[in-house]
């Protein structure tokens, strides 16, 4: 039985992107450590799968699907969130996308498609989680940030000039809101085998640089992401604030 310090019995959590991939993983491995799980994405059908899914392990899941580069949409989707489940605890900023392509070639569109999802938003949804978690001066905001926070390879220019946005953004979110009873941090996922990569999974180039590029000498699995997020989400995180932690086999710990 794991100490009370980690225990989210009872806790609301939204997590957005959440139909799938890391989301959802995300989304299992809170309900698994007793917290109450709204799940979101873009497309109804799906989240409301997935949910059904989670119900079907026992967990206590909810779908409520919203597009979080729609304002309004926000707005409505975290109202709707508070009437299906009540007063929201933690939110874990995860949805995001991937084009890849050329710089010299990106069209204005992409650009700002990916740069609305991945960091837009999680300002967006951030700030209407917040403004909810002040004024019960409690709260626990997890933005997923990237080891493209840090460093960039080419062809992602967007994803990491967002992500990199996103590792400040949550220290932003910090200095204003931890006055307010909030902590937020963000987790940096390193390479993990989803669908946003199930390209490079598939090719054999890409597969054999990263395994040699990783001292884990691997692709992450996303429950090994679980364990980040119950700890910031619980209370044996309640002085972190402001901080980043990564989960890449050690990527960014050398050349
Ligand atoms: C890529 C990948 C990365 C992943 C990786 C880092 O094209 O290099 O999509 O951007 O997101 O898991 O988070």
């Amino acid at each position: 039985m794991a100490p009370q310090r980690f225990d989210l019995t009872g806790r609301i959590a939204l997590v957005t992107g959440s139909s799938r991939g890391i989301g959802l993983a995300l989304a299992r491995g809170l309900g698994e450590a007793g917290a109450r799980i709204l799940l979101n994405a873009r497309d109804a059908a799906r989240t409301e799968a997935a949910a059904q899914a989670l119900r079907d392990d026992g967990l206590d899941a909810l779908a409520c699907p919203f597009d979080v580069t729609d304002p309004q949409e926000v707005a409505d989707g975290l109202a709707n969130c508070e009437q299906l489940m009540g007063p929201l605890d933690i939110l874990i900023n995860n949805a995001g996308i991937q084009r890849r392509g050329p710089l010299l070639d990106m069209p204005e569109e992409t650009w700002a498609e990916v740069l609305d999802t991945n960091l837009t938003a999680v300002f967006r949804v951030g700030r209407e989680a917040a403004r909810r978690m002040a004024s019960r001066k409690r709260g626990k905001i997890i933005n997923i940030a990237s080891l493209m926070s840090e460093v960039a390879r080419p062809g992602v220019a967007p994803y990491a000039a967002a992500k990199g946005g996103v590792r400040l953004l949550t220290r932003a979110m910090c200095v204003e809101w931890a006055p307010l009873g909030i902590n937020v941090n963000a987790i940096g996922p390193g390479y993990f085998a989803t669908e946003l990569n199930a390209d490079l999974v598939a090719d054999a180039t890409f597969d054999a640089w990263i395994r040699a590029r990783t001292p884990a000498g691997r692709w992450g699995k996303v429950d090994e992401l679980v364990g980040a997020a119950v700890f910031l989400a619980s209370d044996a995180a309640s002085f972190v604030h402001g901080q980043v932690l990564y989960v890449d086999g050690g990527v960014l710990a050398g050349l």
